[in-house]
């Protein structure tokens, strides 16, 4: 089988980095995207999306002729699918995209192609792709009714890169490649082998779907652990920070940093989709969503405690005159993706219920989104810590680090992230 055009279905972060990375390896890529914009920027050797160095290897693949984006399908040896996979109101995952990408491939498939699916998805997703690809092409056999012997082979390799550190660890990382026969392992695993320095370790399409699945949650019951404890130990008057640090001493402990709350658009997602399949049995993970997705009320609550407070010792001052300043808005340090963000939704909530000023400070964009700029203020750290009268810390961006308790107008501090509490 021939490896040397590869499609990619979904220029995002996932996708782009892909595609530019088998094209810095001088494989002829072609990505696919419904998005005009981003394919039109791509084939400028520029990117729509942030991630460190991606900008210039993109620029290097499409200057050399390796990367081209197009909004139309074309015929390759391998299509890998890398779209959203979402989950509806009820935490019911959402495949309408990989769905639209079948149709998409579809009609360029042609005999001895590999279908890979590449997006976070519940067990079971990799079958019903094959399905809807039979169901498109009933021309050509697939490995669900066909066996070894299918004109088409289709795997699940789920990527398990880090944002912030994803063209490292695209090729560093081991790969879980889930082929739905040995053959179409033995295939996805020859195409991953191109770029993966890691290994590449085979199994089968439904145990790397939950493996996957395994990773985030396992993340997520532990940060739900961490949070947890940051609660008990709020009603009980211990320093969590301290506490942590002193059980981690032991040497098989190793708990995690309480937050503001778990974002971004995998570990708050993923978990459901386990949920989703096994509500019954699914016990511990759905309960670890339930404390992560409960920690931002947490942290308004604390919120207003402290103006009330502040407004106790400060007779003659109303609401109206306290500025409260939130230090951080991404979802994770030092980086400046404010999608799922919990440290954003916590300050959206504080502006539309207190009357007073409401300051961010967020060190990695230079203006707030759209819908947030009328109601709070983007202002400098500086700013924020001498003048804010309530103070409340989100994220542990690097610039934010260092800053001392201690500091004058520090009496009214909710500290999330454990970074001020010395
Ligand atoms: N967080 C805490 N406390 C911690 C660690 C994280 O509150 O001790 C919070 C972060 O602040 C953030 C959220 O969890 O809001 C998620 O951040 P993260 O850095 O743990 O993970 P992501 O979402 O950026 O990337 C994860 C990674 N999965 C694992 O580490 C198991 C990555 O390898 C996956 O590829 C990615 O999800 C994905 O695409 O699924």
């Amino acid at each position: 089988m021939s490896l040397d055009t590869i499609s990619i279905i979904g220029l995002g972060y996932i996708g782009l980095p892909t595609a530019a990375v088998f094209a810095s390896r001088k494989k002829r890529v072609i990505g696919v995207d419904v998005n005009q914009k981003a394919v039109d920027i791509i084939n400028r050797g520029q990117i729509h999306i942030v991630e460190p160095e991606l900008d210039i290897i993109v620029h290097a693949a499409v200057s050399a002729g390796y990367l081209r984006a197009t909004t139309q399908p074309e015929p390759a040896d391998a299509f890998l699918i890398a779209v959203p996979t979402p989950f509806k109101d009820d935490h019911q995952p959402d495949l309408d995209y990989i769905e639209s990408a079948c149709r998409t491939i579809a009609p360029v498939l042609r005999k001895g192609n590999l279908v890979i699916l590449e997006s976070t998805s519940p067990v079971g997703a990799t079958e019903q792709m094959a399905d809807w690809l039979a169901q498109f092409r009933p021309d050509l056999t697939f490995p669900q009714t066909h066996g070894e012997d299918s004109d088409i082979r289709v795997a699940h390799c789920p990527e398990r890169v880090l944002p912030g550190h994803v063209l490292r660890e695209l090729v560093q990382n081991d790969r879980v490649i889930g082929g739905m026969t040995p053959r179409c392992s033995e295939a996805a695993s020859r195409l991953y082998k191109i770029f993966v320095e890691g290994d590449c370790v085979i199994t089968n399409a439904r145990t790397a779907e939950m493996c996957k699945l395994t990773e985030n949650s396992f993340r997520d019951v532990n940060i739900a652990f961490a949070n947890e404890l940051s609660i008990i130990c709020d009603k009980l008057d211990i320093n969590v920070w301290e506490l942590i640090r002193l059980a981690n001493r032991h040497p098989r402990v190793n708990i995690l940093q309480p937050g503001p709350g778990v974002g971004g658009h995998c570990i708050a997602v993923d978990p459901w989709f386990i949920v989703s399949k096994t509500p019954d049995e699914a016990k511990l993970i759905r309960a670890a969503r339930e404390v992560n997705d409960s920690k931002p009320g947490w942290v308004l609550d604390k919120a207003k405690v402290a103006i009330a407070e502040y407004l106790q010792t400060h007779p003659g001052m109303t609401a109206r005159d306290v500025t409260v300043a939130c230090f951080g808005l991404a979802f994770k340090p030092d980086i400046d993706d404010l999608r799922e963000s919990p440290a954003l939704e916590i300050t959206h909530h504080i502006a539309q219920q207190h009357p007073g000023a409401v300051w961010a400070v967020e060190p990695n964009i230079d203006e707030l989104p759209k819908d947030l700029r009328g109601s709070i203020k983007l202002t400098s750290l500086d700013e924020a810590l001498d003048l804010a009268h309530i103070k409340i810390l989100l994220v542990d961006h690097k610039q934010f680090k260092g800053i001392q308790r201690s500091t004058p107008h520090m009496e009214y501090l909710i500290d999330t992230r454990g970074i001020w509490h010395g």
